[in-house]
């Protein structure tokens, strides 16, 4: 499996992204970086941070508009500011190509409303269908991919849920703009992860993951499988089941534990989880899942349990 970290783990405590590199060649089984752009590649020489990447790979970008776009990033009122969101993930695109990454994420914090009369809702789907649809041609070689969150920054988001992602992936009608599903973000919108992560996986539209853990009504951001096991365990048997290959980042926030110790925490769960899943067979489950019964499924999971 290919595992990466949350930079912004060591960052917020005051350490710089070559730091983070350092910590994570020491992990066991950390294979990708994926940086946030611009805020983990501006201020550094592109060259220097190739250099220390290896032997690592770089999986991708996840772009960050931040405060400056607070009343939208694609769907920004003010054209100026709305032109400079599409260019911040066009030049994403050229920097993750130049370290060999593969895949830009966008998650659209600031397009959102709060208020009701707040937005025209089918001028401002248009501009995301648009905007998505330029970066998505600009960089046909890398994978554009969207991470729904339903809510946070704004009261609603507008690409808020699995079903919503979906949809935007038809409209947009571009092969490579597909989605990454964040496991918090689902259980924040009472989407059952393991239904999107199927939906999305079994028409090549998952690019990405973002692993964590939460009770569903904040991203809390917790350690992969210590609050939801048997939701985790389903997830995981349907990523085997459709044979993902892409990376697996874990998405946590190591606010009082010890950032490397909780990075690696994750990587053990995650291997201990799916360790349960191969044991138990991807076809013998299957074979339960096409029972459509709750007893079989209950037994399956306190099977994995043992
Ligand atoms: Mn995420």
């Amino acid at each position: 499996m290919n595992y990466a970290g949350r930079f912004n783990s060591f960052i917020f405590k005051g350490q710089n992204v070559f730091d983070a590199i350092e910590a994570y060649k020491h992990m066991d089984g950390i294979t990708h970086l994926e940086f946030n752009y611009p805020e983990h590649i501006a201020g550094y020489d592109l060259e220097e941070l190739k250099k220390a990447i290896s032997p690592l790979k770089v999986n991708g970008l996840a772009v960050r508009w931040r405060k400056e776009w607070l009343d939208g990033d694609f769907t920004n009122p003010n054209e100026e500011l709305r032109r400079r969101a599409i260019q911040m993930a066009r030049d994403a695109a050229d920097v993750c190509r130049e370290l060999g990454g593969s895949v830009i994420t966008l998650w659209f914090e600031n397009d959102g409303f709060d208020y009701p009369f707040q937005m025209d809702y089918e001028k401002c789907w248009g501009q995301l269908v648009d905007g998505l649809r330029e970066v998505a041609d600009y960089a046909p070689d890398l994978k554009i991919s969207i991470e729904y969150k339903p809510y946070e920054e704004r009261d609603f988001a507008m690409v808020d849920s699995a079903g919503m992602t979906l949809y935007l992936i038809r409209e947009v009608d571009r092969p490579n703009v597909g989605c990454t599903l964040d496991f918090c973000h689902m259980l924040m919108k009472h989407d059952n992860p393991a239904y999107g992560l199927a939906l999305a996986a079994s028409s090549g539209k998952l690019f990405g993951l973002h692993m964590n853990d939460g009770y569903g009504w904040k991203d809390s951001g917790l350690i992969f499988g210590t609050v939801n096991f048997s939701q985790s365990a389903e997830f995981i048997y349907y990523l085997e089941r459709y044979h993902y290959d892409g990376v697996v980042f874990f998405d946590t926030f190591p606010i009082r534990e010890e950032s490397k110790a909780e990075c690696q925490a994750n990587i053990d769960a995650f291997e201990l989880i799916r360790s349960k899943v191969e044991r138990e067979g991807v076809e013998n489950i299957s074979q339960v899942v096409s029972k459509h019964d709750g007893i079989s499924a209950q037994k399956l999971i306190f099977s994995m349990l043992r």
